[in-house]
């Protein structure tokens, strides 16, 4: 066993001194007031090489006494920073602007590869020291100020939660839980977490009952729900009127996007799409956040934050439902959501995730697909496809995915229609085109149309016309003004013109 002399950080620094500019240290202090030194107490943890400068006699002498290593140096001296090791990282922390200012400009042109991190006393020092070419710049000000803000909010989401808890364990008898029209895995996720929260808060006094209306079409979402054997039904006046409490999950009012009456009145909204004209006031529990990128987050926190635990089964749901709403993390994705991913990760089955991700294509979605590939119109990167008749919608916008990615198309634009609506589907990389907004003027006063620059999606309801027996030549009888419409607000028909 050898022992080893005590190294003390005074001699370290003196042997730092000694190897002059030749030798290295990891971490520079400039200016070593309160900041400075709570930075160096942080930074102690990891290593001792840390070499403090500061202008102030006393003070390096009470941090050599307490074995620092420090050098006294005038910060706005362009000296400041010679004959020193050379810093991997460089803090500049005084509280005197001109100071560290002078100091971000030596070490800037001393030592280019060095990070440099700055404290700025106002906000002009804080753009000057940016313009200095500091790599981090740190006004404490707004550090509190965001750091407040970043509290109260955790503090009130989980007081939300609380709430909601509270409020499900004073209920019983039956809940009805509306997931919207054609439910997709976020509604259909957010659904049974809202069960588990239920039967967790009233003991099981509160059963849940999930309702939707319309299809479950996508074959990744009949996957979904069958591997999950998720237990849904059919809305029914009938079933509704059983309910002696409804909760609305992922749409954000009654009529918006449900099977309710818009005077309908429930008790629970949670969702995460942008406040409709719905009032709330007489809702019992409303919880719309319209930044995060799926409900299905919202609800992994009430989990989260209750202590609830989550099975398999309704993790899984939950992972693929905030997966699916922002299209694998890469639509209206927020940190939240990525937190709340990853929280779910471990507890999820990885087969059954893999088993949805890659169901087989039914075979109606195989002949839209290639009805949509035979039938297309490309005119200056505009892809224009009609499918004809189809009994599931959902093959539209899966034919859009696909024909988005053929070479020489920017913006694919497929229709279909079904008993009763025409479906449109749109797909866009053109940037200076926003699909969502061209839809919805060409659909104004005739449909509903919406969505983002790159994916939107019309639907005309059929109505009366519904009754018409041929369907495809109903289409071929409506379609065109429409197309006419959308070909003149993309400028496509004064391209044609000037062809000619
Ligand atoms: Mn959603």
């Amino acid at each position: 066993m050898v022992n080893y002399p005590e190294r003390s950080h005074k001699t370290a620094m003196a042997d730092a001194a000694q190897t002059g500019s030749s030798g290295k240290i990891k971490y520079l202090i400039c200016g070593c007031g309160s900041t400075g030194y709570n930075v160096v107490e942080e930074l102690l943890k990891e290593t001792d090489s840390i070499l403090i400068l500061d202008k102030d006699e006393k003070r390096v002498q009470d941090l050599l006494d307490q074995k620092y290593q420090a050098i006294v140096r005038e910060l706005k001296d362009p000296a400041a920073l010679d004959e020193l090791p050379v810093p991997e990282v460089i803090f500049v922390l005084s509280n005197d602007k001109d100071a560290n200012l002078a100091v971000v400009r030596t070490a800037k042109a001393k030592y280019p590869s060095a990070h440099l991190i700055a404290r700025a006393t106002d906000p002009v020092s804080k753009n000057q020291l940016e313009a200095a070419g500091a790599d981090v710049v740190l006004y404490p000000q707004e550090v509190i100020a965001k750091t407040a803000v970043l509290r109260i909010r955790r503090l009130s989401s989980s007081r939300i939660a609380r709430r909601l808890y509270t409020l499900l364990g004073s209920w019983e008898g039956t809940m009805g839980i509306i997931a919207h029209t054609n439910p997709d895995p976020d509604s259909v996720s957010s659904a049974m977490a809202l069960a588990v929260i239920a039967h967790d808060a009233s003991g099981g006094k509160l059963v849940s009952r999930i309702l939707y209306d319309g299809t479950i079409g996508h074959q990744e979402n009949r996957a979904f729900v069958n591997l999950l054997d998720i237990k849904m039904e059919q809305i029914t006046p009938e079933l509704l009127s059983a309910c002696d409490h409804l909760a609305l999950v992922d749409s954000s009012g009654p009529g918006v996007n449900n099977a309710l009456g818009k005077d309908a009145r429930v008790n629970i909204i949670i969702d995460h799409h942008k406040n409709g004209t719905h009032d709330t006031s007489k809702v019992d529990f409303v919880d719309i956040r319209p930044g995060m990128g799926a409900t299905a987050s919202i609800m992994t926190q009430y989990l989260q934050e209750l202590d609830i635990p989550v099975d398999t089964k309704v993790a899984t749901a939950l992972l693929y439902g905030i997966r699916a709403d922002t299209r694998d993390f890469r639509r209206n994705i927020t940190p939240q959501d990525f937190n709340y991913a990853a929280f779910l990760l471990p507890l999820t089955d990885r087969d059954i995730l893999d088993k949805i991700m890659s169901p087989a294509v039914s075979q109606e979605t195989l002949e839209v697909i290639g009805s949509a590939i035979q039938d297309r119109e490309v005119v200056s990167g505009y892809l224009f496809a009609n499918v004809g008749y189809l009994r599931n919608r959902d093959a539209v916008p899966q034919a859009a995915d696909l024909l988005i990615n053929l070479e020489g198309v920017n913006t694919a634009i497929i229709y279909g229609i079904t008993d009763t609506s025409i479906i449109f589907s749109g797909r866009n990389r053109d940037i200076r085109i926003h699909i969502g907004k061209v839809l919805e003027e060409a659909f104004k006063g005739i449909g509903e149309a919406g969505g983002h620059a790159t994916m939107a999606a019309a639907v005309i309801p059929l109505t009366y016309f519904s009754m018409v027996k041929d369907k495809e030549e109903l289409l071929d009888l409506i379609i065109e003004p429409i197309l006419k419409r959308i070909r003149r607000i993309v400028g496509l028909e004064d391209e044609a013109k000037h062809e000619v």
